[in-house]
């Protein structure tokens, strides 16, 4: 008989740090569809691209992999609250796992520069969210310092047991491929996710499933790129609210995934960041938000550049839906508000402003 998928703590068992007796917070996490996109391929010059569309995780972000694990190990810690800082998706989906784990949540966004999608999701599942009067490095450094001085449990991706279950999603790109991409992209925030990549990627080349590293990338905004820069970045800046972040905390896994891999970190303007969001929606019927358009939108200008390495196969990770940020969509490219024409209520109207000719 056909199962559901379990989520990927029991998907992933024995490739994950828990037994089979531990406690499982979960909401059905992974298992999200790899989308063939020839549009895409076509346009950076490659032989094939596939989208990792992680904004088919219950609550529309690659957030929840490392959720379920993290969440799943504070529970059997005993804890009863989770606090977590956030540029909006890790906040939307720690308040989601710890309602399911019978929790508490605190979540610290920093104030007005999360999009309301998310902040409804928090909202929603009775989050107690404090706007923070700074950035998300800020409120980053008070979750850490409350977590080591309070009882609450962080939940960030500077604790470990995120990664963990963040890094199922290599083990799905290479169940489906049958081989690892030769080159994977994906936005870079806080770093959590390429050095999750990485690890899942290492242990697929460690038990032999696959025989070489893909080549992976990690593309910022060019107004919050302490990685182009070389340094943290005092007042990141970009409308790609998720990955508005100036002080990554995975900055040396970040930094051995390039290296141990041939990688590369890339930056694009916003401007650039919302032309592919566009692309994405309009070529490859793919709704994400901005911020997850980031790595495509990388490899496009890597590939105008003459940049782009050769590769077969690429993997490009979109971390979050559409309609986290719904906003962006309904503007034009000269950010004018679009809106649908209205029509009286006759088949004959509507034809007419179709400029259709009867049969
Ligand atoms: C859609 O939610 O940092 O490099 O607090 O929401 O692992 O940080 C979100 C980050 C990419 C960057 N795409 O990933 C948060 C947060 C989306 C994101 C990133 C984020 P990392």
């Amino acid at each position: 008989m056909a199962h559901q998928w379990r989520g990927v703590i029991r998907e992933y068992l024995d490739r994950l740090p828990f037994e089979a007796s531990d406690p499982v917070v979960t909401l059905g996490e992974g298992g999200t569809p790899l989308i063939e996109a020839p549009a895409l391929a076509k346009l950076l010059g490659v032989g094939s691209v596939h989208l990792k569309f992680e904004g088919m995780n219950p609550t529309g972000s690659f957030k929840d992999r490392g959720m379920t694990t993290a969440v799943s190990k504070a529970k059997a810690k005993g804890a009863q609250a989770v606090i977590a800082a956030s540029t909006g998706n890790t906040s939307a989906s720690a308040a989601a796992y710890a309602v399911k784990a019978g929790m508490q949540s605190v979540v610290l966004v920093p104030a007005g520069k999360i999009s309301w999608g998310k902040l409804s999701q928090a909202v929603a599942h009775k989050a107690q969210i404090l706007q923070v009067k700074g950035n998300f490095d800020d409120c980053l450094r008070i979750a850490r310092d409350l977590s080591e001085n309070y009882p609450v449990f962080l939940v960030n991706s500077v604790n470990p047991d995120r990664l963990q279950g963040q890094k199922t999603a290599s083990f799905e790109v290479v169940d489906v491929l049958g081989q690892a991409p030769d080159l994977h992209a994906m936005p870079l925030g806080n770093a959590g996710n390429i050095s999750a990549y990485h690890l899942g990627y290492k242990e697929e080349l460690a038990e032999g499933r696959i025989k070489a590293m893909p080549r992976l990338f990690g593309i910022q905004a060019e107004g919050s790129a302490p990685f182009i820069k070389g340094s943290p970045v005092e007042k990141p800046e970009t409308i790609a609210t998720a990955i508005r972040i100036g002080n990554p905390a995975s900055w040396d896994l970040a930094q051995a995934a390039k290296a141990e891999t041939q990688g590369g970190f890339g930056a694009v303007s916003d401007r650039e960041i919302l032309w592919m969001h566009r692309f994405l929606s309009q070529e490859a019927g793919v709704f994400v938000e901005p911020s997850s358009a980031t790595g495509a939108a990388g490899l496009y200008k890597l590939s105008q550049q003459g940049e782009l390495p050769k590769a077969d196969t690429v993997v490009i990770t979109v971390t979050g839906h559409g309609l986290k940020d719904p906003d962006w969509a309904l503007k034009d490219q000269s950010g004018r508000k679009i809106k649908p024409k209205r029509v009286s209520a006759t088949a004959g109207a509507v034809a007419d402003l179709l400029g259709l000719e009867r049969k």
